[in-house]
């Protein structure tokens, strides 16, 4: 899954793919690249990050989800906001990629249940503002687990078929970097959950700590190291914004990682 900001603040690439046409290239960029999947954001959820209303999201992803859906591309999109998710479904989206899990706006669940679209439920506690505040865990996995379990049984209790929804730990939501490493390590514990697993490690904070980069876009090489790890633990979709990299360390790790 490669990852397309159409914003001018987010953490990563804030700022070079606001202007529509250019979202639009290099979205296909990344799918020429091998991205299965382009994932399209008009907010920025880095911690702290001020909220936007759902007009101006929309303003931002709707051409640029129009032009990728037009040539062919599997759009998901990234937002935690109702009206986005229909606007962007009626746009060609295929797929609803939601931070809150579908807790942020209450018509979301209902929303992906009609449409019938499959749903990426990502864990995070409170909201990019106050998340860092709520990074407080006695077993990290275990209660990532059973909160994921939570956000499962609502959307299936609003009438989501189980076998649309894809899990993600939420690497960063609501973790510190200890909370980020001991959940990569014991991603395998998330398959009792039985559905696919997503991950977002790509140039998060906790790779520029551990590999001492300040700088988000020079942390490629630790993404991928972490990227291939998450897949080595059962990660299935890796959130990437390096897709022609990430594509090449999987065609390697993919042969490399046979049993002797
Ligand atoms: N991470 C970000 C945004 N959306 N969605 C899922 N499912 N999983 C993630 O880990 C995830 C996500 C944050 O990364 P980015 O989009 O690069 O930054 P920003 O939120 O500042 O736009």
């Amino acid at each position: 899954m490669g990852v397309l900001n159409v914003t001018p603040d987010s953490f990563s690439d804030g700022g070079r793919h606001i202007e529509p046409q250019r979202a639009a290239a290099a979205g296909l960029a990344m799918a020429a690249a091998g991205a299965d999947i382009v994932d399209v954001g008009g907010e920025s959820t880095r911690p702290g990050a001020p909220p936007i209303t759902p007009d101006e999201e929309q303003r931002r992803v709707l051409p640029v989800v129009r032009a990728l859906a037009q040539a062919g591309v599997l759009v998901s999109i990234d937002t935690r906001n109702a009206a986005t998710m229909a606007a962007a479904l009626d746009a060609g989206a295929a797929i609803v990629n939601d931070i809150s899990g579908l807790t942020h706006d209450p018509a979301a669940a209902a929303l992906v249940a009609a449409r019938g679209c499959p749903v990426v439920l990502m864990h995070m506690r409170g909201d990019p503002a106050t998340m860092n505040a709520r990074a407080v865990y006695s077993d990290v996995a275990r209660e990532v687990i059973d909160e994921l379990a939570a956000r499962i049984a609502a959307a299936e209790q609003a009438g989501i078929v189980c076998d649309a929804i894809a899990i993600d730990p939420g690497i960063g939501f609501a973790k510190l970097a200890p909370h980020s490493i001991e959940l990569l390590r014991r991603l395998p514990e998330l398959a009792v959950l039985g559905r696919p697993i997503l991950v977002g490690v790509s140039r998060k904070s906790f790779i520029g700590r551990i590999g001492g980069e300040p700088d988000p876009q020079r942390r490629l090489p630790g993404s991928l190291a972490a990227g291939l790890f998450a897949v080595s633990r059962g990660a299935q979709i890796l959130r990437v914004h390096d897709v022609a990299e990430t594509v090449q360390a999987l065609k390697l790790w993919g042969v490399l990682a046979v049993p002797a």
